[in-house]
């Protein structure tokens, strides 16, 4: 609950940097590194095995405490704590939130409704333990006796981003012997291309929903299970052997025809996107094996007791939200692009935009009242050095400020010649030329001429963190992933919403569905939607009865 004396804090912590901004917002990284020879010492941190190197911001230490002191004021701790407890703060849904009991050890004690979960988390674990291992042994067979080969998940949103990531994160430990897909779109060319060159006799499909109700999903597990029964000549008894399921709705599971024996369970304190790490993760470790699922949520934890334990001066995920905020809310920066210099990290930037934008895509507080500022930056990104052939240029000489995260490994997982020497420079030096940039006399310098100088000049004064961690491995993954859960936590703590509902995808879903029937030509209700609705559903049905005609 929100006091008039915490508002007043809020208040006071929020007018201070304000102030603090107008006075630092005309300095230069520059001068800043000038004036401290150790500033790349005084702003970085190394915590749970990640380096974080944020001395290439736009702060001070001035800033840094006065950060901390909203966070404080915010009351960060206390809703730290109520999460880790399992205090129900998904206000919205009267949730509790507990991903971090996903990774919880096997003696770990978190009450929900009076009931510990750990036990339940271990339970499943080990039943996804149990299949993985006897379908990676070949015990586990298809219906005719062929060993499983083929791998193919059916979600979306959070039941698809992060086993998609996780997959291409992870693919190094993963068996080479099975292939992993995906299908997520309703657009049916999904799942066709998915399917197009697998044998139905050596293909098990994950059908992966919290619901089991989502539109996407059902539409293509009822493809996927015609198209798998259609190999064994109709033969519905097939679907044992070559489905199985991961909801937490057992009563629709049973109605598609999926054993619930079959079942991998979790719970509604699982938020879709934070789901990777329960049994929406059973793709994952079908692909690295049980050994490398636990040592990824051995790193999870390691981040959560970080998050948990250490002062916000000297805590990562603390100090990448309140960076966010600073950014966000008093540079009026709108996004902020997360640089993977790394190939497996391809879908992270991706599998970070439902993270963090789905979370903190809010407009009001968690008491229902408008919000007091802008809140949840546009994420965005793709692996470098890809993107310094792109989109880079705006980052260096364009007119918004865009801070970014560069994320590196000290070891490559591919050691071929000298690659990784040439990445690494890569991301150290993207992150030099956004901060120091390059004057007009060092242009001039050069030998420009005078009226090709200012294209050549780089202003610089443009923030970045490098996170720089040894190795891409599973529990790397698990804690850069933490890393940004609990990130976009804090800033949400800061924003006083709510991190955990998602109502904003529940209106075009509604529209969907009262749509559907209208696209049949033949229906003969008056349609009512707008004037342009309406013309463009009317446009679409004489046009598929056109195509039908020519057929
Ligand atoms: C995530 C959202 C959303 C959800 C999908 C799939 O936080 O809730 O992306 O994961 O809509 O939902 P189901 O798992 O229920 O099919």
């Amino acid at each position: 609950m929100t006091t008039e004396a915490t508002t007043s804090t809020k208040k006071a912590a929020w007018t201070a940097l304000a102030g603090h901004y107008e006075a630092l917002r005309a300095r230069h990284l520059r001068e800043l590194f000038a004036q401290d020879p150790q500033r790349a010492e005084h702003f970085s941190l190394e915590a749970a095995g990640v380096f974080l190197d944020y001395s290439k911001n736009r702060i001070t230490a001035e800033t840094r405490s006065r950060l901390v002191e909203l966070a404080r004021a915010c009351g960060l701790r206390e809703r730290i704590d109520a999460m880790f407890r399992g205090d129900k703060i998904n206000v919205s849904e009267n949730r509790a939130v507990l991903h971090v009991a996903l990774r919880a050890p096997v003696g770990a004690s978190i009450v929900v409704d009076g009931e510990n979960v750990v036990p339940a988390v271990h339970a499943v674990l080990a039943k996804m333990e149990q299949f993985a291992t006897s379908l990676r042994d070949g015990t586990w067979k298809g219906y005719t006796g062929k060993p499983i080969t083929n791998i193919v998940n059916i979600g979306i949103g959070g039941s698809d981003l992060g086993p998609v990531m996780a997959y291409e994160a992870l693919r190094y430990y993963s068996r080479r012997d099975l292939t992993f897909r995906f299908v997520s779109n309703v657009d049916a060319t999904d799942f066709a291309e998915v399917v197009s060159d697998l044998d139905p006799a050596q293909t098990l499909f994950i059908v992966a929903s919290k619901t089991f109700t989502t539109l996407e999903t059902m539409t293509n597990a009822h493809l996927a299970r015609a198209w798998s029964v259609g190999g064994f000549g109709g033969d519905e008894s097939s679907v044992a052997k070559h489905f199985v399921a991961v909801s937490t709705n057992a009563k629709e599971v049973a109605k598609f025809g999926i054993d619930t024996a079959n079942m991998f369970g979790f719970w509604d304190w699982v938020g879709g996107r934070y789901s990777m790490d329960s049994a929406i993760g059973l793709s994952t470790m079908l692909a690295i094996g049980p050994e490398h699922f636990r040592a990824m949520l051995a790193g999870f934890h390691e981040m959560d007791e970080h998050f948990r334990s250490a002062p916000f001066e000297q805590n990562l995920p603390v100090l990448m939200g309140l960076l966010a905020v600073w950014y966000n809310d008093f540079f009026g920066a709108q996004t902020v692009a997360v640089l993977p210099y790394e190939q497996y990290l391809k879908r992270f930037p991706a599998y970070l935009q439902q993270l963090t934008m789905e979370s903190n895509g809010k407009h009001v507080t968690l008491e229902g009242g408008p919000v007091a500022s802008d809140t949840g930056p546009i994420y965005w990104g793709e692996p470098g050095t890809n993107g310094q052939h792109s989109f880079y240029q705006l980052i260096h000489q364009g007119t918004r400020l865009i801070p970014c995260d560069f994320i590196a490994f000290i070891e490559s997982l591919n050691d071929l010649g000298n690659s990784h020497d040439m990445l690494l420079a890569n991301v150290f030096a993207q992150g030099e030329a956004l901060a120091f940039g390059k004057t007009a006399a060092e242009v001039k310098a050069e030998g420009s001429p005078d009226w090709l100088v200012p294209h050549r000049v780089f202003e610089g004064n443009r923030p970045s963190n490098t996170i720089l961690v040894e190795r891409l491995t599973p529990a790397t993954l698990g804690k850069l992933v933490a890393l940004y859960e609990h990130n976009v936590f804090t800033q949400a703590a800061i924003w006083d919403i709510d991190a955990f509902d998602q109502w904003g995808v529940e209106l075009g879903k509604v529209l969907a569905q009262r749509i559907i029937p209208e696209l049949d030509p033949a229906s003969t209700g008056a349609l009512t939607h707008d004037s342009s609705t309406s013309s463009l559903i009317m446009r679409y049905r004489t046009g598929k009865l056109k195509a039908a005609a020519a057929r």
